[in-house]
């Protein structure tokens, strides 16, 4: 099917027609071309750039945070107030299901701007009172500035939730933002544009541009000098690159990148609650999840009977329509992505891995056929030095281990070149005090999976990232602050 629906850059307050070509972003669930997105050429990512710094010296940076703050809770309103909309707009990107869309990634995209209104509205400015060797006293008062402008690099997984993870907190701290998202998911960013205007966010303030990364959008906008700090979330790969650029103008840069996370399953967890957080932990998102767990560690006592209970509920996981809200699973994000996680299935059996859960692409019928499903799937058996037990795939894989002991699935949690999340289940609380904080990832969830309050903050040791976002961290990162020490 063609489409008449066309996609826009979004400059300057403007919707714009860039002067690359028209690409297709299509739905994964049929492989119908929903939209044709216009491509930015590095003049149009000049343009925006140029917006953006404009803006900074225009109304947007004279207005005080409590006034910013009143614009991001109308910026919060205006999503919500589009909801079917966004989640149309989503839905139709990635084949997302409706229900986990409606009821938890939109709503908590908009809750991004409440809340960083709120943690921006409220946090103190520091002050410290200084005695000075001849007597007398200096007053420090440190303001937070913005950066300026803002490139934020979004990928496709959750396409509206991490772009506006980026968006809020810069947009408190006063910056202005270009924000070039995925190339697979453009949808959600150009109606945020929209409901930027609306609400009254200030031309330049916030500015879209659609394309790829290398020799496109991503990097016409990552090397582009005007560029004051880059925040991005995707492959270690591309945040090496990323980095890279930033280095040029020794540019701020926040990564949150990939992650190879562990499961721990101890014999004394509670076995129902384990089995349903790492059956989710698992396959959520069809794998496509940065937490998501690929590698499970279950101990002895218990393997063979909870490999059993988790391929059960893999085989239980219910595919198909997207529209349907008992639909629990949703397609890959392209054919091209399944041909990659594909290539990981047989890589696993060469390996030696058992399969007992999927394995291959399912019989949906037309026009599921035509879009990009692939299994649950479940394998044990594998090494742990097979690409498949070590490499990030991002689908819905995961291979469950046996182990003895907690130094033992210490060593194999830490033997990983990723380190974003890990997740525990015991009921042994002195267990998790000892073993959490030697685990070397950012996040340790105990006895559930993925519960994260928006106010704390998030981000990867070793190859998943540098910084961390959420909360106050991100402040840090969207601001510098500047000490004026005066003399009293
Ligand atoms: P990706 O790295 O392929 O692309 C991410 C973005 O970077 C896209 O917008 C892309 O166009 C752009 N890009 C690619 N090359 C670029 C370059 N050279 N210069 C500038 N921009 C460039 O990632 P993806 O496939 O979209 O997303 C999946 C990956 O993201 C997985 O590895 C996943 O683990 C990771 N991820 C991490 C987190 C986290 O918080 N740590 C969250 C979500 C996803
Ligand atoms: O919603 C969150 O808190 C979160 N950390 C999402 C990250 C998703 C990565 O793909």
């Amino acid at each position: 099917m063609t489409t008449n629906r066309r996609i826009l850059n979004f400059i300057d307050g403007r919707c714009v027609e860039g002067r690359g070509r028209w690409f297709e972003d299509i739905n994964p669930a049929d492989g119908e071309v929903v939209a044709e997105v216009s491509e930015a050429t590095a003049a149009d990512v000049d343009a925006a750039v140029s917006a953006a710094k404009r803006a900074l010296a225009g109304p947007w940076g004279k207005l005080g945070v409590e006034e910013r703050a009143a614009l991001l809770h109308k910026v919060a309103d205006g999503i919500m107030a589009r909801l079917d909309d966004f989640v149309a707009a989503e839905m139709a990107d990635t084949g997302k299901p409706l229900m986990p869309t409606r009821m938890g990634e939109i709503p908590r995209a908009a809750g991004q701007f409440r809340v960083f209104a709120e943690i921006g509205r409220v946090t103190p400015m520091e002050m410290f009172e200084s005695a000075m060797p001849d007597g007398r006293r200096a007053l420090n008062l440190v303001h937070r500035v913005p950066r300026g402008v803002v490139a934020a690099i979004c990928p496709w997984n959750l396409p509206f939730m991490l772009l506006t993870w980026k968006v809020a907190p810069a947009l408190i701290c006063g910056n202005t933002v270009v924000v070039k998202p995925s190339e697979e998911t453009p949808a959600t960013a150009a109606l945020l544009g929209e409901v930027m205007t609306a609400a009254g966010i200030p031309e330049g303030v916030y500015n879209v541009v659609h394309g790829f990364g290398p020799d496109s959008a991503g990097e016409f906008l990552t090397t582009h000098e005007g560029v004051d700090a880059i925040t991005f979330t995707g492959e270690t790969k591309t945040g090496e690159a990323i980095m890279r650029a930033a280095a040029v103008g020794t540019r701020g840069v926040s990564l949150e990148l990939g992650g190879k996370n562990a499961g721990i399953v101890f014999a004394d967890c509670d076995f129902a609650a384990a089995v349903a957080g790492e059956t989710k932990a698992a396959f959520h998102n069809c794998g496509q999840i940065c937490l998501g767990n690929e590698r499970l560690y279950v101990e002895r006592p218990i393997f063979e009977r909870f490999v059993e209970a988790l391929a059960e509920a893999a085989r239980g996981l219910r595919m198909g329509d997207p529209m349907d809200k008992a639909t629990q699973i949703g397609p890959l994000i392209s054919r091209q992505h399944r041909e990659k996680v594909l290539g990981y299935m047989e890589q696993a059996r060469a390996a030696g891995a058992e399969v007992h859960a999927g394995g291959g692409i399912p019989a949906l019928g037309d026009p599921f056929d035509r879009g990009a499903w692939i299994e649950p799937t479940l394998w044990t058996g594998m090494a742990e030095d097979a690409a498949a037990v070590r490499e990030e795939i991002f689908g819905p894989c995961v291979h469950v281990a046996p182990f003895d002991d907690e130094d033992e699935v210490r060593a194999l949690v830490n033997d990983s070149p990723y380190g974003l999340t890990a997740t525990l289940w015991t009921r042994d609380l002195d267990r998790v005090h000892r073993l959490a904080p030697a685990l070397e990832v950012g996040v340790v969830w105990v006895n559930d999976w993925m519960v994260r309050d928006l106010r704390t903050g998030f981000g990867g040791a070793k190859g998943s990232g540098i910084g961390r976002e959420g909360g106050v961290h991100s402040l840090h990162f969207y601001s510098e602050t500047r000490n004026v020490c005066i003399r009293t």
